[in-house]
């Protein structure tokens, strides 16, 4: 039986079609960003064969050495966002300040991007799943480059949130408020399929995924709540599995499909965790809300925190709705 293969420009126009007064600057946006994706996933998978493994020999904003697809991925985004016409401004993982567009484009650019090119990098080397991590809210600011206000708006603002996971195969998971779809990469013809419609974390789960080689510096609420996740009680499916890659987006898009909570909590020495909140918590947030989850800092709702800065942390948990509420259950016990 023959079937209709729904591409993701074709996906994106029909659902502009909802919209009246959308003129395409959001299908446009959007795909632009694939665009890009194809050529990041085209240098990724070439990555062991030419010298773009390895770093540049310096650190970026975050103190993190910026390994050379780093810097590719970043340069691509911000060329083909720039090149698009429809953005006027982007704040990425990699760059300390907002890259804000002062030319002829930027006045007619309502969006802006906040972006990671390339999360779980330093899994590059190891081969491991890695990804972007992309969200789009419109500008507030009336004209001329977008700025640092129009960058620090809280999650429920955002118009679309999304990822693309660089691994055995080559997904872009996005969302524009009606839902979490899907799209596979076919290589062979460089276009993304309909792959996954309509996404929702399973009803049932039982994943935990946090990294508890940090164990003793969690809050006490997270260790118990560890310590539930292993204890035995078969009507709950415990003892849970433990599954952790160290690739967020990766991590993330295994406990969608298979049912799963993410933790990085904060501790003494850090807080506010590792994760930041623009690029990386709120576009996540977004995705796990609309695929029926939930996403908090362990009190508060992510989407509902009003970033102050452009790289600050958040304690970050996500997953489905039933198994965050218990982790906020121990948090709001024993804090
Ligand atoms: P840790 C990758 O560096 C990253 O930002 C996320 O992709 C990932 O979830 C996290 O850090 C892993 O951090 O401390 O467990 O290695």
């Amino acid at each position: 039986m023959r079937y209709k293969i729904k591409t993701l420009t074709e996906f994106i126009i029909e659902r502009q079609a909802q919209y009246p007064h959308a003129k395409g600057a959001l299908t446009r946006l959007l795909n632009d960003i694939a665009t890009a994706a194809k050529i990041v996933n085209r240098e990724i998978n070439a990555a062991g064969l030419v010298d773009i493994l390895g770093t540049v020999g310096r650190e970026n904003i975050q103190g993190e050495t910026q390994k050379k697809l780093d810097v590719f991925a970043n340069d691509m985004f911000i060329t083909a966002l720039k090149g698009g016409g429809e953005c006027c401004a982007i704040a990425s993982e990699e760059n300390e300040k907002v890259i804000s567009f002062q030319n002829e484009f930027s006045e007619l650019g309502k969006y802006v991007i906040a972006i990671d090119p390339l999360d779980g990098s330093s899994n590059i080397e190891a081969n491991v799943s890695i990804g972007t991590i992309f969200s789009i809210y419109r500008r507030i600011t009336e004209a001329g480059g977008g700025t640092l206000e129009d960058l620090l708006q809280p999650g429920l603002n955002l118009v679309a949130a999304g990822y693309i996971i660089y691994g055995s195969s080559t997904m872009l998971v996005y969302t524009t408020g009606k839902g979490v779809n899907g799209f596979t990469l076919d290589p062979s013809v460089g276009i993304f399929c309909l792959s996954h419609p309509e996404m929702r974390f399973p009803e049932t789960a039982s994943i935990y995924s946090v990294n508890e080689g940090n164990y003793i510096h969690f809050p006490q609420g997270v260790k118990n709540y560890i310590k539930y996740c292993q204890e035995e009680e078969s009507a709950t499916l415990r003892p849970f599995t433990s599954r952790y890659i160290g690739s967020l987006v990766a991590d993330f898009h295994r406990n969608l499909i298979k049912g799963g909570i993410f933790l990085y909590p904060g501790t003494a020495k850090n807080p506010n965790g590792k994760l930041r909140l623009l690029y990386e918590c709120k576009p996540i947030a977004y995705i796990a809300e609309q695929a029926g989850g939930k996403a908090s800092d362990g009190s508060r709702r992510i989407m509902e925190i009003m970033p102050e800065s452009l790289h600050q942390r958040s304690p970050f948990y996500t997953g489905p709705k039933w198994m965050v509420e218990k982790l906020e259950e121990f948090l709001h016990r024993e804090g």
